[in-house]
C-alpha cells in the first residue's frame, strides 16, 4: 500500500533473523542483569507498536516496547473520559501499512469513540502477535547513551537493564496531563479528576454538582456528556473556543465498501496534503467567490460537519482578513443556537483566529448550553482564586459541587519526554538541554543524543496533522535509517547543534507563514504551562511538505546527520 522501501520479505531480513539468534545465543550464555537488545521503544500507542512491528517484522530486529499502562493504546488507554472519541474520521484514523489489516477492520462510526479505537490498537496487538515484545506496567526510568559502547542503557521501575544500540521515544504528544497549579486542590473533600488520566472504572455523574475547568477539545467533547447525567454541571470558561459541528452518524455499508475500494486513493491523499486528513484544502481564496456564495459554500460544510469547514479556502489559516470571515460564520452559528444571549456572548467571544488554536469538533457543545442544568463562568472576569473544600471559588463567588473535572489539557509535545531521565553523550540531561525550549532535526532526533529517535516529536507535523500518517511516515523513515545502518555497519547516527539551529529556523519560518503563532496562549507555544519556555513547537509546514524535506535528506545521504562505525 505504501511506496515505502522498508518490506516483510527479502534476503535483508534472513540476515538479521540470523544476526538475532546469535543474539539470544549470547543472552543465554552470560545470564547478565543487562540484556542485550536491538531497540527499546517507550510507549504502546500507535507509534510504539508500528515502531516494533517495523523493527522486528520487517527489519528481523530484536526490539521491546516499555509501556506504563496496563495495556495498550497509549493516549486511548488513558483518555477515557466521558465523549472521548477522535476528531479525524475513522476511515482516516488508522494504519494503513497492511491491506489485509485496511480491509479486515470494520469502524462503526464516523468519528471513532475511544473504546473503538482501543478495541483496534488491541487487534493489531493480536493480529501482529505484537503482546510479547511489548512489557505492560513497566515505566522507564532512565536512558544512558554509553559513550563508551555507543550503546543505550535504560533501566526500568521494575529493575530490569536493557544495552540497546537504538532507543525510540513514542510517547505521543499530548500524554503529560496538566493539572493547573491551583491552589487549595488537596482540600477538596469532593472527587477530582484530569480528564487524560480518567479511571478506569468511569465516573458516575449521577445526581452529582459537577465543575468542568477547561474549555478545550476537551472539555467541549465531555462537557455535553457530563450534563446529560450530572444535576448540574458549571463549566469555568477562561478563553471562549470556535468549535464545528462532528455530525456524528453510523458508518453506512455502503460508505465502509466505499473506503475499502478506494484505500490506496485515501492513503494518497491523506499523505499528499497538509493535515494527513482523507480531502485536500481547496485551491481558491476566501476572496475569490462572492458573500453570497461563500455564505452557502459556509453552510453546506457546518451542515455536513467536521475539519472540513477548515479546508475550504486555502487562505483561512494565513489571512487575518479570510480567518474573520469564517471566524464571523461561526460567531453567528453560536448566537443562532444558544438561546440565552449573555451566555451566547460569552461563548462566542473569541479572542484568536479560528483554527490557530486547535479547533475542536463537537457533539452538541453549544446546544448543552440551553439546558437548565448548565451554567457558564466567565473566568476572565471573574479568575479562580482557589480550590476549597465544598468546590471553586472565584474572585466573587464558592461554586459547591461534588465533583472537579480538569479538561485543562497536556504539558504538550515535550512534558513525557523531557519527564524522563534522559541523558545524552557528556551526561548532558535532555530536561536541561531543552531548558530553553525543544531543539531537533526533523522532530526525529536531539543533537547530542546519538542513535535516539523521537516519533512524532517536537519539529514534526505532529499534532498539526490526523496523527497515523504522520506516524506511519516517521515510524518508515526512522526503520529505513535503520536498515541503512544495519546493512552498511554503522554504529551511530547523530544530529548536530548546527542541523537543530537550522531546523527550529524552518518550523519557525513555516509558522510565521500560517495565523498559527499570533496567539500567545497557545499550547503549540507551550505557553499553557507556567514556566515553560515559549517556542512554537510542530512543524506548520504541512505533512507532504515535510514528507519532501525528509526524503530529500535521505536522498542526500541523510544530510544533517553523521555516521560513525
Ligand atoms: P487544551 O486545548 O489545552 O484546553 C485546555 C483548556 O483548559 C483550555 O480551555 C484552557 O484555557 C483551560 N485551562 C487550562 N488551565 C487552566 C486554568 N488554570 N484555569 C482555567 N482554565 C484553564 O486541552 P484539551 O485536552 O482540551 O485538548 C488537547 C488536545 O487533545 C486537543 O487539541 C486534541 O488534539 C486532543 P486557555 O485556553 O488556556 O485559556
Amino acid at each position: 500500500m505504501q511506496s515505502d522501501d522498508v518490506s516483510f520479505s527479502g534476503s535483508y531480513k534472513l540476515f538479521l533473523i540470523n544476526k538475532n539468534k546469535n543474539h539470544s545465543r549470547k543472552r543465554d550464555n552470560t545470564m547478565s542483569a543487562v540484556q542485550q537488545i536491538d531497540a527499546i521503544i517507550v510507549g504502546a500507542g500507535f507509534s510504539g507498536m508500528y515502531q516494533l512491528l517495523s523493527l522486528r517484522d520487517k527489519l528481523g530486529m530484536s526490539a521491546k516496547v516499555l509501556e506504563a499502562g496496563s495495556g495498550v493504546g497509549g493516549t486511548w488507554f488513558w483518555n477515557r473520559y466521558p465523549g472521548a472519541r477522535c476528531d479525524s474520521e475513522s476511515h482516516s484514523y488508522m494504519y494503513y501499512f497492511s491491506k489485509e489489516l485496511v480491509n479486515e477492520w470494520e469502524w462503526t462510526e464516523r468519528y471513532p469513540q475511544q473504546p473503538e479505537i482501543l478495541r483496534y490498537l488491541n487487534h493489531v496487538a493480536d493480529k501482529f502477535k505484537l503482546r510479547p515484545d511489548i512489557e505492560l506496567n513497566t515505566r522507564m526510568q532512565s536512558a544512558k547513551f554509553d559513550e563508551s559502547t555507543n550503546r543505550w542503557l535504560i533501566t526500568t521501575d521494575k529493575g530490569q537493564q536493557y544495552s540497546a544500540k537504538y532507543f525510540i521515544t513514542a510517547v505521543g504528544c499530548l500524554s503529560s496531563a496538566n493539572v493547573p497549579k491551583i491552589e487549595g486542590i488537596p482540600d477538596f473533600k469532593g472527587k477530582w479528576y484530569h480528564t487524560g488520566e480518567w479511571p478506569h472504572e468511569g465516573v458516575d455523574f449521577t445526581g452529582k454538582r459537577v465543575a468542568v475547568i477547561g474549555t478545550g477539545s476537551t472539555g467541549i467533547q465531555a462537557i455535553p456528556v457530563i450534563a446529560s447525567q450530572a444535576a448540574h454541571v458549571t463549566v469555568f470558561q477562561r478563553t471562549a473556543n470556535f468549535s464545528l459541528p462532528a455530525r456524528h452518524h453510523k458508518l453506512s455499508a455502503d460508505f465502509k465498501k466505499y473506503a475499502k475500494e478506494h484505500a490506496d486513493d485515501i492513503y494518497e491523499i491523506m499523505t499528499t496534503n497538509t493535515n494527513g486528513h482523507p480531502f485536500h484544502i481547496q485551491n481558491r481564496s476566501i476572496f475569490d467567490v462572492s458573500d453570497d456564495d461563500r455564505e452557502q459554500i459556509f453552510e453546506e460544510l457546518w451542515e455536513q460537519g467536521g475539519f472540513q469547514f477548515r479546508a475550504a479556502f486555502k487562505d483561512i489559516l494565513t489571512s487575518q482578513k479570510a480567518n474573520d470571515k469564517a471566524a464571523q460564520f461561526i460567531q453567528k452559528k453560536i448566537r443562532e443556537v444558544v438561546k440565552k444571549p449573555e451566555v451566547a456572548d460569552l461563548l462566542a467571544d473569541i479572542d484568536h483566529p479560528f483554527a490557530a488554536k486547535r479547533p475542536p469538533v463537537d457533539d452538541h457543545y453549544f446546544e448543552t448550553y440551553n439546558r437548565d442544568n448548565v451554567d457558564l463562568i466567565n473566568l476572565r472576569k471573574t479568575p479562580i482564586e482557589r480550590i476549597t473544600a465544598k468546590g471553586v471559588k472565584t474572585s466573587d463567588k464558592e461554586y459547591e459541587v461534588d465533583i472537579i473535572v480538569f479538561a485543562t489539557g497536556f504539558d504538550a509535545l515535550t512534558g513525557s519526554l523531557v519527564k524522563m531521565d534522559i541523558e545524552g553523550r557528556n551526561h548532558r540531561k535532555l530536561k536541561d538541554y531543552w531548558s530553553a525550549g525543544p531543539r531537533t532535526y526533523l522532530g526525529l532526533q536531539v543533537p547530542g543524543f546519538p542513535n535516539m529517535f523521537t516519533v512524532t516529536g517536537p519539529g514534526s507535523p505532529s499534532v498539526l496533522c490526523n496523527m497515523p500518517p504522520a506516524i506511519e511516515q516517521h515510524v518508515n523513515w526512522i526503520t529505513n535509517c535503520i536498515k541503512h545502518m544495519e546493512e552498511k555497519n554503522l554504529n551511530v547516527i547523530e544530529t548536530s547543534e548546527e542541523s537543530g539551529d537550522y531546523w527550529q529556523q524552518q518550523v519557525n519560518a513555516v509558522a510565521n507563514e500560517t495565523l498559527l503563532p499570533t496567539v500567545k496562549h497557545s499550547w503549540y507555544l507551550g505557553a499553557n504551562v507556567p514556566g515553560k519556555p515559549q517556542v512554537f513547537m510542530p512543524y506548520a509546514g504541512g505533512l507532504a511538505r515535510y514528507t519532501k524535506v525528509c526524503n530529500d535528506v535521505t536522498a542526500k545521504g541523510y544530510e544533517g546527520f553523521k555516521f560513525a562505525s
